[in-house]
């Protein structure tokens, strides 16, 4: 059940993007918002009368204190429920000097406003059920999206292609617990009432299709956050200086000193419109040091998470001790499901490769690279697959599945044991619970607050 988060007062805020630019929108919404915004907004001179206001209508005029003009502004009105949060608001376009917005905030809270929370209009959004949770988070993720995949992925989790997934969930497991509950209801006659086959293939429908969803969150995850680029190899292979080559600045610090990078590094990249996410490791070697053990150990985590593993080789060494480093990082991956390329690095040092890579590059001249961009492109594209099914996209969503998914193992370990129906049903339960927490069916309000302050304030 959703907490009642009923809004008795009005909140305001900048809405558009922090300092100054041509014009900036502040945000008002609750009850009193037309009451305020008309204190202070005149139109040719005179103060605009709230009974005068037309929905969805821009009116043009000024922002007027104490006989003073703060600004030429248009203010749009909107009623309810015919509005994003769903209560009476209004925006104010202003111009986008800092002083005019933090003047007409201080005005507006004078007048009975209070400063918006982040994330606050669009809890009231998803209170007043204009869209579920899961529409709500899109909205954070449209603001985020870095490329065009991520971008469709978010459009089409706001206009509820996700939802509807649950729901078909949810129902499925609803039909199941009333299967269940049928055979509850007539326990004491010691019958076995329900349709137990009906019952395991519907159970084995539903897992399926979750374990679906949890298997697009690779996908999701790769198209929102970029692809996971894992850049390894031994120290002073060239990783940081291939680094700063892809991303073009000079982000990783780059030293003829073996050891130099001791963290991970991440940025991401868009590259032909998909989203990589670079990460810089220390190099590979035996160390007795503690500090670099553990970047190591860093380096090793992250090289089991990427997708592409660019695995980087000295082309100054000799052929034997190429063979082995090339060994070492054949090794660590594992091709089922990453995709590695060994480069031969430092192509400027050497003349002729003392073996078979994919790529001989120079992250110092710049040569390979637009052909190792190209595969990864390649690589990135047969990852991205088709891409008009719904994908998760969200850790939160992530995690809810699989405990819905361990609920019904239970479930279905239950059944096969002989298990009291009613303890079945508990698990059965449970299964909804977590369905229904993604959609936010089911929520508490530090879940609400955890999810919504991570918004930004005016959004
Ligand atoms: N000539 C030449 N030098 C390179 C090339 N790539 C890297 N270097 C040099 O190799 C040295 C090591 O480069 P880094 O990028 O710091 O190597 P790394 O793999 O990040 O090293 P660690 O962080 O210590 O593991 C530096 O002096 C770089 O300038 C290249 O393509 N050609
Ligand atoms: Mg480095």
């Amino acid at each position: 059940m959703r907490t009642s988060f009923l809004s008795d007062d009005t909140i305001c805020a900048v809405a558009t993007a922090p300092g100054m630019g041509a014009i900036a929108v502040v945000r008002l919404s609750g009850p009193q918002s037309h009451d305020i915004v008309c204190r202070l907004f005149y139109r040719n001179g005179k103060p605009f009368p709230k009974e005068r206001i037309e929905g969805h209508r821009a009116y043009y005029g000024q922002i007027i204190c104490n006989d003073d003009v703060l600004d030429e502004v248009v203010v749009t009105f909107f009623k309810a429920p015919h509005s994003f949060t769903g209560e009476d608001s209004v925006e104010i376009s202003v111009h986008g000097s800092v002083f005019i917005q933090q003047r007409l905030l201080e005005l507006l809270v004078e007048a009975g406003a209070r400063m918006a929370m982040p994330g606050e209009f669009t809890r009231r959004a998803f209170v007043n059920r204009k869209f579920d949770l899961a529409q709500a988070e899109a909205v954070a993720d449209i603001i985020a999206s870095q490329s065009e995949a991520a971008h469709r992925l978010a459009m089409n989790q706001l206009k509820g292609g996700f939802s509807k997934e649950l729901q078909v969930l949810r129902s499925k497991l609803l039909e199941i617990t009333s299967l269940i509950e049928l055979e509850l209801d007539f326990s004491e006659e010691d019958v076995e009432f329900a349709d137990r086959t009906q019952l395991k293939s519907l159970l084995g429908e539903t897992q399926s299709h979750i374990a679906k969803l949890i298997a697009s969150f690779k996908q999701g995850n790769a198209i929102k956050n970029g692809i996971p680029v894992a850049i390894v190899g031994e120290t002073n292979t060239g990783k940081s200086t291939l680094l700063n080559a892809l991303l073009e600045e000079d982000r990783a610090i780059v030293s003829d000193i073996a050891g130099t990078t001791r963290d991970t590094i991440e940025e991401v990249m868009n590259l032909d419109g998909i989203l990589f996410r670079f990460i810089d490791t220390a190099g590979i070697r035996e160390t007795d040091e503690t500090i670099e053990k553990i970047g190591i150990e860093r380096t090793l985590r992250k090289l089991n998470e990427a997708d592409i593993v660019l695995g980087l080789i000295d082309a100054t060494k000799d052929a034997q001790a190429q063979r082995t480093a090339a060994q070492t990082i054949l090794e660590k991956v594992d091709q089922s499901h990453q995709t590695l390329l060994l480069l031969l690095n430092k192509s400027d040092l050497c003349q002729k490769p003392a073996h078979d890579t994919d790529l001989l590059i120079s992250a110092k001249t710049g040569e390979g690279l637009d052909l190792l961009r190209e595969k990864l492109v390649e690589i990135g594209k047969k990852l991205m697959g088709t891409q008009n099914e719904v994908l998760v996209t969200n850790v939160r969503h992530f995690e809810a599945l699989k405990h819905a998914s361990e609920s019904l193992s239970a479930v279905s370990k239950g059944l096969d044991d002989g298990i009291p129906t009613d303890l079945v049903a508990q698990d059965l339960r449970e299964a909804l619970y977590y369905l229904g927490s993604i959609t936010g069916e089911i929520t508490t309000d530090e879940v609400l607050g955890s999810i919504f302050g991570r918004f930004c304030i005016g959004k």
